[in-house]
């Protein structure tokens, strides 16, 4: 199982450009048995300093990096809700997507049309919001319908339902996202099954080395695409010797970060380490259904240690030896950097 986040953007704003750049480096794919490939999926590592130090201590036959998938999707142009361009297709793409890195041009360069005619990052920025919320909309009102159905019979659940999408349904009226709706647990619980695109976690990414900062939108990234793609051709080695920064790099982590992710480790008895992604407040059983799907149902109990605690001892026998292991049973919660020898 791995998180997917889609790259969604007006055409000719660079989006293929930073799917080529992400997966230049290619991943050895039979060790994630459960990726989804297609040609517009590519699976991109997760950078971890950490697993290479536990990898100093482990000393395994094999290190394996946990992993996230990109998904190119096709421009999106004005009208796609109602199935202009690509739209549905498009749309439907985002829909399985659990994040999304919108791409916003800010380069120059009369050699490649911008659809607007104008480079103008809010704007764009806009174009895309309003496709995403009018299909909100739309599944909105096809669910209100529904419920007004069930409303009839009076049903308490029914109208609580009802008061929910209501708020929702003027919210997003108003020209504004999911994400930034104020809603407790049970309210958000109630509106996942709709996967609600503006709901998503979404992060916007300025292509371009020069244009000035976003105002009204806040653009957590800026970076020149075609460049990255140079970069993404050099070794770690390389880059680090000429003083590169790799900013795809942090662009991963930022989209991993959105996404409310953390990584626990396992060791395989010294054999293979291995870095894992689970949501945050998973549980021990919940991450042993990471590693292994009967892992879960056969969960008994965990050896947890966190990773610095595991490099301070030096090796997996020493931190036994002196006390170090932690063993918990299936509703223990995992930390970020946990590492986990499960039995099962
Ligand atoms: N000048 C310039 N051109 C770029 C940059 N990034 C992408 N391009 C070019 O813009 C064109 C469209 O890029 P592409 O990634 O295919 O856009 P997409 O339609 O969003 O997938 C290609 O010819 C790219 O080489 C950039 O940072 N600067
Ligand atoms: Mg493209």
């Amino acid at each position: 199982m791995s998180f997917s986040v889609g790259i969604v953007g007006l055409p000719n704003v660079g989006k293929s450009t930073l799917f080529k750049a992400l997966t230049r480096q290619p991943v050895d794919i039979a060790a994630y048995p459960f990726t989804t490939i297609h040609p517009n999926v590519g699976v991109v590592q997760i950078p971890d300093e950490r697993l290479e130090k536990i990898a100093q201590v482990i000393k395994p036959e094999k290190v394996t990096p946990t992993i996230i998938e990109f998904v190119d999707i096709a421009g999106l142009v004005k009208g796609a809700h109602k199935g202009e361009g690509l739209g549905n297709q498009f749309l439907a793409n985002i829909r399985n997507c659990d994040a999304i890195i919108e791409v916003v041009r800010g380069f120059e360069d009369p050699n490649v049309e911008h659809v607007t005619g104008e480079i103008n990052p809010e704007k764009d920025i806009e174009i895309v919001q309003v496709e995403l919320l009018m299909k909100d909309l739309e599944t909105l009102e096809n669910a209100l319908s529904k419920i007004e159905k069930e409303v009839k019979s009076k049903e308490k659940k029914a109208l609580k339902k009802k008061e929910l999408f209501d708020k929702v349904k003027d919210w997003v009226s108003q020209g504004k996202i999911i994400a930034e709706l104020e809603l407790n647990d049970e309210e958000k619980s109630e509106l996942k099954e709709f996967q609600f695109l503006s709901a998503k976690p979404i992060l916007y990414l300025l292509n371009t080395d020069t244009a000035p900062e976003s105002k009204k939108y806040s653009i957590q990234l800026k970076m020149n695409l075609r460049d990255e793609v140079e970069v993404s051709e050099l070794s770690a080695e390389e880059a680090k010797e000429l003083g590169i920064q790799p900013h795809l790099d942090q662009l991963i982590l930022a989209c991993y970060n959105i996404l409310d992710l953390i990584t626990f480790y396992t060791v395989a008895g010294g054999k293979e380490t291995r870095a894992w992604t689970l949501k945050k407040g998973g549980s021990a059983s919940d991450a042993g259904g990471v590693v292994h799907t009967d892992f879960k149902e056969k969960f008994i109990r965990a050896e947890v240690i966190g990773w610095q605690k595991l490099i301070e001892s030096g090796s997996w026998k020493n931190a036994r030896e002196t006390g170090q292991l932690k063993t918990v049973g299936r509703e223990h919660i995992i930390e970020d950097s946990d590492v986990i020898e499960f039995r099962i």
